[in-house]
């Protein structure tokens, strides 16, 4: 096991094998079985650009031989930070066959991500577009070069400037002798974080594939389906609730979209026959104001799953009526528990539920401020244990004392409740983050940014309602002497690099935080002010 992370106990690990969840298979097989049994079905579709499994399996083949003369070798840590595109697979497999790590930066990721993640993870490779809906991704490179020593390579898709050029990286097969073993981490993905910075999610071979397997049974997913991926591939739902790695281990197609607007996708899901794809709650919004707009054909979309964030029952009822498939909840967490509604489940759950879990072995408390399991139907703290679920973030041993318990249960930081028949309901949160849309904010990172400016004497970010993104966030600040004006802070964020998804959204200034009984900066009753503040102001109107 790579240094830092943690195993799962002996007895558990026993059992998950002896009851046929972890059946020992890498990516790397997994790719060459499927191009075995597929060949020369299409995997992928990118614009007028059609994969096959075979393609696919000999690109990685040919990738890894390519990685591997630049050094790149078994867990080497190298982060991806590619948009939706066909080579971002090709990268995958052949860093898996390496026993090679990804780590899964997401498009929007800016310097103050970067840096770190390339830091942290002390990556050997970065692996980038060259430009990419107006960014050029060069530049963050040279960044994140200059401020590590263990980052030896830059390898670009397009043109490489001082770089390498990806395309040149794809060379006949050497013999790859690395042995890559089921329980070995096959990625970090990333946590939304809470305290501080990203933490990094360390996941096996085995452990994920059990939970692709899972997804496509549940999401009946198989060779006939056309998965369209709209949201950005390495976030870990459009990766594996069954998403496009699901999708493939099933034997099905894969298309990309350029992006999530209605105006890309409809007219894809026609042209490709798409029969599932994932939203965010805006995103299925969006898509529900369009479609009665819209003459495209889109008769061929069996589910649409909404999820990463509370999805209205309101907004749930109408998506059947208007699109004519079905809508499947999904509430997951890239450290591990998915929870689905299923296809088949009566339309009260799929639309009032978040879903169940999906494995049989995965453990569900519901407890309260002393881990005391509250009554049955009442809201508290969810804690998860199971085959797919991790026992420990990357080098976080700190950290780690208080995101698990004493018994190995990952505290989700989510309130919930659980129905009589086992389904469960978000209700809320008691971690420091805020979910913009299904974009996690960690409330501290960005308050650890503000606090670096000179004007700027304390920082609490907290969320406030919004009826299209569910939450965006709001700044409270109290200034030094000078108060800067919310333009220059957000300005001053941007400039440290910071994700503009995290920039907050309002900033308002104050003279004090008010206080929990406890002293701590109280951010319930700051949720507070800003909401009254908010709603006088429509009364106002
Ligand atoms: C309310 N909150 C939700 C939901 C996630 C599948 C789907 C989503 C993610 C994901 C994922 C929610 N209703 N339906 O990895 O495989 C909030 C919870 C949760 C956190 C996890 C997957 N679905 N959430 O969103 O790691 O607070 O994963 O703990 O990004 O999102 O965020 P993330």
């Amino acid at each position: 096991m790579l240094t830092g992370c943690t195993s799962w106990p002996k007895e558990f690990a026993d059992l998950y094998r002896k009851e046929g969840c972890w059946k020992g298979e890498t990516f790397g097989e997994m790719l060459r079985e499927r191009a075995k049994v597929h060949g020369e079905r299409i995997a992928i579709t990118s614009g007028e650009r059609n994969m096959s499994y075979a393609e696919l399996d000999n690109g990685a083949d040919r990738l890894a031989a390519g990685f591997q003369e630049l050094g790149i070798k078994k867990s080497d840590r190298v982060v991806v930070q590619l948009p939706n595109v066909i080579e971002f697979f090709e990268v995958c497999f052949a860093l898996f066959r390496l026993g090679a790590l990804p780590v899964f930066a997401l498009p929007s990721h800016r310097s103050s991500e970067i840096n770190y993640f390339c830091e942290f993870a002390e990556a050997v490779a970065y692996i980038i577009p060259d430009k990419h809906a107006g960014f050029d991704y060069r530049d963050l490179a040279r960044g994140a070069k200059s401020k590590n020593d263990t980052l030896l390579n830059v390898i670009v898709l397009g043109e490489e400037e001082e770089f390498v050029n990806l395309a040149d990286l794809y060379i006949d097969p050497t013999k790859n002798e690395t042995k890559v073993d089921s329980c070995d981490i096959a990625f970090l993905q990333l946590s939304g974080g809470s305290t501080g910075l990203s933490k990094l999610i360390p996941r096996t071979h085995d452990d994920y594939i059990y939970s692709l397997r899972l997804s496509a049974e549940i999401c009946q997913v198989n060779m006939n389906s056309v998965y369209l991926a709209v949201l950005p591939i390495a976030h870990n739902y459009p990766l594996s609730s069954p998403g496009i790695l699901g999708t493939l281990y099933a034997g099905g197609r894969v298309v990309l979209s350029p992006g999530p607007s209605p105006d890309e996708a409809f007219p894809l899901i026609e042209k490709e026959g798409v029969t599932i794809t994932a939203l965010v709650p805006p995103l299925a919004l969006r898509w529900l104001d369009a479609v009665s707009t819209r003459d495209h054909d889109l008769s061929s979309l069996q589910v649409i799953q909404v999820g990463g964030a509370k999805f209205s029952a309101e907004a749930a009822r109408r998506v059947t009526p208007a699109f004519g498939c079905k809508l499947q909840q999904v509430f997951g967490m890239a450290e591990g528990l998915v929870n689905y509604t299923r296809l088949n489940d009566p339309d009260e759950i799929i639309i009032n539920t978040q879903g169940r879990p999906m494995s049989e072995y995965d453990e569900i408390r519901i407890v309260d401020e002393e881990d005391r399991d509250v009554q049955q139907g009442q809201v508290g703290h969810l804690l998860t244990r199971g085959p797919y679920t991790i026992c420990g973030y990357y080098k976080a041993e700190e950290h780690n004392a208080k995101a698990f318990t004493m018994d190995g249960f990952y505290r989700t930081g989510d309130l919930v409740s659980m129905t009589d028949s086992g389904y469960i309901v978000v209700e809320g949160r008691d971690k420091d983050q805020i979910n913009r849309g299904g974009e996690k904010i960690a409330a501290e990172e960005v308050e650890n940014h503000l606090l670096a400016h000179d004007a700027v004497h304390d920082a609490a970010i907290v969320s406030m309602t919004d009826d299209y993104l569910g939450e965006r966030s709001c700044a409270f600040v109290i200034p030094r002497d000078h108060a800067p004006t919310a333009k220059e802070l957000k300005q001053f964020l941007k400039e440290r690099g910071l994700a503009v998804f995290k920039i907050p959204d309002r900033v308002e200034f104050i003279d004090s935080f008010p206080k929990t009984p406890l002293g701590k900066v109280s951010k319930k009753a700051l949720r507070q002010t800003i909401s009254d503040k908010l709603n006088s102001r429509i009364t106002m109107k």
